[in-house]
């Protein structure tokens, strides 16, 4: 057992049991001409996580734990894409539009894909997901009950979204859930601050959250 250092108070670090989660870190969120800059957003607030969640990413990497990769997309034929989430956001470019970066959003288009600077590695998991959380109509929490895992580190975008919701639905399967401060970001500075709040809140209601560095040093323990 190694002691994060983290909020609300230090959290008791099992590496064995503990795996990464990368949360949509797609070129349709970081990158200009994705869907995220087409709803109006600076990417570049996003782009300044990249050196910090690489370094996350190889402090994992390094120790032998697992690294899961998420994307949110869809299939081309837009079965998965419920009408609701696709009417809403820019009119003139929804999912499944043809944007800079190929359709928005599809599954198998240079957009979908993970950015080149924490390209997955061979052996670690890529799940594609039609929704905010990554648990929701994926085979996560099975992968993850299989690798005997029972504390999840995440990293991401965007904090108050695709983040907060992926760990809100592993708090309620009994996950303890870390979330690394200095490699998730959103595109309102006053959403990430306050998804912090929320989630440490109340006794770490639905988890905790420390800085990248020790999180790594304590993987590595
Ligand atoms: C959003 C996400 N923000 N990955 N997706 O639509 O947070």
């Amino acid at each position: 057992m190694a002691i994060v250092e983290a909020r609300p108070f230090p959290f008791v670090l099992d590496p064995p049991a503990t795996a990464l989660i990368v949360i949509d870190m797609q070129r349709d969120f970081v990158e200009p001409g994705g869907f995220g800059a087409t709803l109006g957003n600076d990417v570049s607030l996003l782009r300044a996580i990249i050196p910090a969640t690489a370094a996350l990413i190889k402090g994992f990497r390094d120790a032998g734990l697992p690294v899961i990769h998420t994307r949110e997309c869809h299939r081309p034929d837009l079965s998965d894409c419920p009408p609701a989430k696709r009417e809403r956001g820019n009119p003139s470019l929804r999912i499944g539009d043809e944007g800079a970066m190929g359709r928005i959003l599809i599954s198998g288009e240079p957009g979908a894909d993970i950015i080149p600077e924490l390209y997955p590695i061979k052996g670690e998991t890529v799940l594609d997901k039609p929704g905010k959380g990554a648990f929701y109509a994926t085979p996560l929490d099975e992968i993850l009950r299989e690798k005997g895992v029972r504390q999840l580190v995440f990293a991401g975008v965007t904090t108050e979204v695709c983040v907060q919701t992926t760990m809100r639905e592993a708090n309620d399967r009994g996950y303890e859930c870390l979330l690394a401060i200095d490699a998730t970001e959103s595109y309102f500075p006053e959403f990430k601050k306050a998804a912090i709040d929320m989630i440490t809140a109340q006794g770490a209601i639905v988890g905790w959250a420390a800085a990248v560095d020790d999180i790594v040093r304590a993987v590595n323990d």
